[in-house]
């Protein structure tokens, strides 16, 4: 059985549901993190030493990081579909994915916990407009391939989309300015006609 550890709120969590509703797999979710707490008991440190969610073990396999567990989950279930066989075609999405755990997260994250999670009167208010500013011009280079691409590797949905669509809806939905980017919002309004994305990634922040 495939057993999913993770709060729902969380976006490194929603990557994993939301990669296991797209593919139909049976498994079993405990909230785990953030008020659930758990992630400090030693059954915990031993399946992740970082004591972070999310976590995922099937039967037996192991795997912690959020975009290593959308890639094993594909590589088993999903070959020549959401994973590539080809690794040029699937570093296509290889490149996004790693783009979105690199340029794009750490910005998110000073936005997303300064103006979601911190009290106003407490905001770094320069490094949330610092982290803002960088954020809305990655964003633009993302703009700017889905002009030419409906997906982030080419004309299907790949793996690759699952990070990059799970942050296109926090930007969207955060409280700060940004540019009018019309590709990232046919590329929403396409993540949203699928049902796995609306139930698990469409929420509110918090
Ligand atoms: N790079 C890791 C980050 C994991 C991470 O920082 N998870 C956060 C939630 S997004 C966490 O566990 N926070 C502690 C908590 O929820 O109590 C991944 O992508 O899985």
């Amino acid at each position: 059985m495939l057993r999913i550890w993770g709060r729902r709120n969380s976006i490194n969590v929603q990557k994993v549901m939301w990669t296991v509703a797209e593919l139909g797999l049976a498994h079993e979710h405990k909230d785990a993190g953030g008020s659930f707490g758990g992630l400090d008991d030693p059954a915990y440190l031993t399946m992740n030493p970082n004591g972070r969610v999310p976590v995922i073990d099937d039967d037996g396999v192991v795997v912690w990081e959020s975009n290593a567990i959308v890639r094993y989950l594909c590589a088993r279930h999903s070959a020549g579909e959401l994973w590539a066989d080809d690794p040029a075609a699937r570093s296509l999405a290889d490149r996004w994915m790693d783009w979105q755990n690199s340029s794009l997260i750490a910005d998110l994250v000073t936005v997303f916990l300064g103006l979601i999670r911190t009290p106003e009167a407490e905001r770094d208010w320069i490094a949330i407009g610092d982290a803002a500013r960088r954020l809305n011009g990655h964003m633009g280079v993302l703009d700017d391939h889905l002009g030419r691409n409906e997906w982030v590797a080419g004309g299907r949905m790949s793996m690759g989309d699952i990070p990059v669509g799970a942050l296109v809806h926090r930007w969207l939905h955060l409280p700060m300015e940004r540019p009018d980017l019309g590709h990232v919002a046919a590329y929403y309004e396409r993540l949203q006609q699928r049902p796995a994305y609306a139930e698990h990634v469409m929420i509110p922040l918090s």
